[in-house]
C-alpha cells in the first residue's frame, strides 16, 4: 500500500485537527495543494455521508492514493435542523467563518437559552482509488451561545457551547476539543480502521 493518505479537504482548520488526531498512523498525510490538486468537488449530496463519500471518491480517483473527506454540519434544533449539510454555505458563496456566525446568531435572535439547543455531526469517509468506500461518524451536543467567544479552533466554534465546559468550543484548547468533538469522535473510529492489520478498509 501507498504510504500517503490524502486528506481530501481545503479547510485548514480540519487539516490541523487530523494533523493531531491522526499523528499515530503509519501513513503520512498529505493535502490536495501539496500534490498539485486543485479540483474542488461540488457537494451536491442530501446528506454529510452522501457528500463526504463524493469528496473521498473522487480525490481517491484523482490522487491514486487512499482519500480522507471529511463533511462536517451544525445542527440548531430551533431551524428544524437547519443549516446541516448546507453549513459551509449558509450565509452564501464566498462568506466567512464570521458571516456565517453573524448570520445563524440573527436567525436565533429571538430564540431564549433552552431552546437553543445544537449538534455538531461529522462524517468521514475513506476511500481507495479504486472506489471502495467505509464511512465512520461522530457527534457533539451542546447550545449556540448568544454572542462568539473564545480565538481557537474554527468555523462555528466561538457560538457552540459546551455546558459541561462552561465554555464555547473556541474557549477550549485544541487538545480538549479534540477529546470531545464530533470530529474526534470519527476520527478515533477512523484510527482504528486504519490500524488494523492487515489492512483492509472493506472488513468488518
Ligand atoms: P471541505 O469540504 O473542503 O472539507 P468545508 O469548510 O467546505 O471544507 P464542510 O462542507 O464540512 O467543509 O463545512 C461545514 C461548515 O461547518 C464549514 O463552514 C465549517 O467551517 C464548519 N465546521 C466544520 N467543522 C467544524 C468544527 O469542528 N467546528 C466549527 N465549525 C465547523
Amino acid at each position: 500500500m501507498n504510504d500517503k493518505l490524502l486528506l481530501a479537504t481545503s479547510n485548514q482548520g480540519k487539516v490541523s485537527e487530523y494533523r493531531t488526531l491522526l499523528k499515530e498512523i503509519p501513513l503520512r498525510l498529505v493535502t490536495p495543494a501539496e500534490l498539485g490538486i486543485t479540483t474542488v468537488v461540488e457537494e451536491v449530496g442530501q446528506s454529510l455521508e452522501e457528500n463526504a463519500r463524493l469528496k473521498a471518491v473522487a480525490l481517491a480517483a484523482e490522487s491514486g492514493l487512499v482519500a480522507l473527506a471529511d463533511d462536517s454540519g451544525l445542527e440548531v434544533d430551533a431551524l428544524g435542523g437547519e443549516p446541516g449539510p448546507l453549513s459551509a454555505r449558509y450565509a452564501g458563496e464566498g462568506a466567512s467563518d464570521r458571516d456565517r456566525v453573524n448570520y445563524l446568531l440573527s436567525r436565533l435572535k429571538d430564540v431564549p437559552w433552552e431552546k437553543r439547543t445544537a449538534c455538531f455531526r461529522c462524517v468521514i469517509a475513506l476511500a481507495t482509488p479504486a472506489g471502495d468506500v467505509k464511512t465512520c461518524s461522530g457527534e457533539c451536543r451542546g447550545f449556540i451561545a448568544f454572542e462568539p467567544k473564545g480565538e481557537h479552533g474554527f468555523g462555528y466554534d466561538p457560538i457552540f457551547y459546551l455546558p459541561a465546559f462552561k465554555k464555547t468550543m473556541a474557549e477550549l484548547p485544541p487538545e480538549i476539543k479534540n477529546r470531545i468533538s464530533h470530529r474526534g469522535r470519527a476520527a478515533r473510529k477512523v484510527y482504528r480502521l486504519l490500524t488494523r492489520k492487515p489492512f483492509n478498509l472493506l472488513k468488518g
